[in-house]
């Protein structure tokens, strides 16, 4: 074997070695909702972890051990944290001792629907900056396919260090569900693909030391496509039956109704319910990272823009509910006292990014109505120009004219609810109710 491919062998060993043992000091950037599950998991593990952000705040409380997303227990945080596995800090030259780094940072769109990939790109120059031999990089953040070998792979090899020989490079999607209590990050199963086969080997082999399963692919690139099509396979098939819904509204048909019985089908079937739109910082906006590299190559995705426009009209076509409710009781939009019950983007989630209960809040306010709301999860909005507090729910129904359900909270006791309000909108037949009163999507 040549000296070269001994030295290849030999730093691929080194590495390899201390993931086995767990000895190799791992690194997560961006300590969010998916940058937090993976430290924990890491450090449970037995990894030395370092996580690293730019807000101070996340540090301070990772340090004190203190959680600050809920799917992550802060005994849990709290115990790797005292045994020394866990330390935060906003200092990006700490990646200069770490062997392994998870890039875990948003990957928002910009006002014209294009990717904005600044957080990757700051977080990889700061991985550039402090790359050494032996150490192996996993780009999370969801992408559109190419990011990590057009964008990454150069900036690291710049350093004249070369993939799967110096340092290990690979995508691996996302999928943590915030609030799902069934699946967590332990055991989702970890889809990752490398930009040379040794650096999927080097990727998969960290995650079989976390994790209950991983799903090697053969690129980077498949392994963000993957991510994409889990997404926009949602996105469109929520934009479907947010169209079959409308269709219903028009023919008198009950939507709720046709679809779970639709659901009955063992097979073939997925359900998916109408609701106000589409919210999370996930489902609408993976998909927009799709169709613009799809444009890039002159194909024009048509499926993802026009779901995109049905989702979006689904705030409008609530408003337009609640104003034909308030007219068949010879009540105008305007002066009217609305109430939202639920403005996260989901239920019993504390999230609001991206809720269409935000849009819905604007377009009521634009005829004239006088918004207030109720979310136990979310006290207060200072969101999209809006600045509201979160008032108890029986005092907004009491004053309201039409309270208007948005977010189906479990905790919200429907049947006090139906009782209580004059007239409700339903937007996710989370009522059940056939009352007059009760006019669902
Ligand atoms: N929504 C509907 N109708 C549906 C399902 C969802 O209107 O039938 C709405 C929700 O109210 C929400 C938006 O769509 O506003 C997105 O909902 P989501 O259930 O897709 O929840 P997210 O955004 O938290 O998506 C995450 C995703 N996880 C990751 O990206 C890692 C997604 O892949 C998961 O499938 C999803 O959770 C999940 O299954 O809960």
């Amino acid at each position: 074997m040549s000296e070269a491919a001994v030295a290849v062998a030999s730093a691929a060993g080194i590495l390899s070695e201390k993931i086995r043992n767990r000895t190799a000091k791992c690194g997560v950037i961006g300590l969010g909702y998916v940058g937090l599950p993976l430290v924990v998991e890491l450090a449970e593990a037995g990894f030395p972890v370092t996580g690293i952000d730019l807000n101070v705040d996340k540090v301070n409380r990772i340090n004190e051990g203190q959680s600050y997303v809920k799917d992550v227990p802060t005994e849990a945080l709290a115990r790797v944290v005292e045994q020394h596995k866990v330390r935060a800090t906003t200092d990006f030259s700490a990646l200069a001792e770490v062997d392994t780094v998870n890039i875990c940072v948003p990957t928002p769109l910009r006002k014209t629907k294009d990717p904005d990939l600044t957080y990757v790109v700051e977080a990889a120059k700061a991985v550039a900056e402090n790359l050494h031999s032996g150490m192996l990089i996993i780009l999370e953040s969801t992408t559109y396919p190419g990011t990590t070998d057009e964008l990454l792979l150069p900036m690291f090899e710049r350093t004249s260090l070369q993939a799967g020989r110096d340092f290990w490079l690979c995508f691996s999607p996302e999928r943590v569900d915030p609030g799902n209590a069934v699946y967590q990050t332990r055991n989702i199963p970890k889809v990752v693909g490398g930009v040379t086969p040794a650096c999927t080997a080097m990727g998969a082999l960290l995650y079989r030391q976390a994790l209950q399963s991983v799903v090697p692919v053969s690129s980077a690139r498949v392994a963000e496509m993957v991510k994409l099509l889990e997404n926009t396979f949602r996105m469109i098939n929520i934009g479907l039956v947010n169209e079959i819904a409308m269709m219903c509204d028009r023919m008198g048909a009950d939507v709720w109704e046709i679809i779970d019985a639709a659901a009955t089908k063992p097979f073939g079937f997925m359900p998916f319910y109408p609701g106000p739109g589409l919210g999370g910082h996930c489902i609408p906006i993976d998909p927009f990272y799709l169709s613009w590299k799809s444009r890039q190559t002159g194909f024009e995705p048509r499926f993802i823009e026009l779901a995109g426009y049905i989702n979006g009209q689904m705030p409008h076509f609530v408003v337009g509910k609640v104003q034909s409710a308030l007219n068949d009781r010879y009540l105008p939009l305007k002066g009217s006292k609305i109430h939202i019950l639920g403005v996260a983007y989901k239920r019993d989630i504390d999230d609001i990014r991206e809720s269409p209960a935000l849009d819905t809040i604007h377009l009521l306010r634009k005829g004239g109505a006088q918004v207030t709301y109720s979310d136990p999860y979310i006290r207060s909005i200072h969101e999209d120009g809006i600045e509201m507090e979160s008032v108890p729910v029986e005092a907004g129904i009491a004053g309201a004219d039409c309270v208007v359900i948005i977010t189906d909270h479990a905790l919200f006791d429907y049947n006090a609810i139906v009782k209580q309000a004059r007239l409700i909108v339903d937007t996710r037949n989370a009522t059940r109710s056939r009352a007059a009163h009760v006019i669902r999507l």
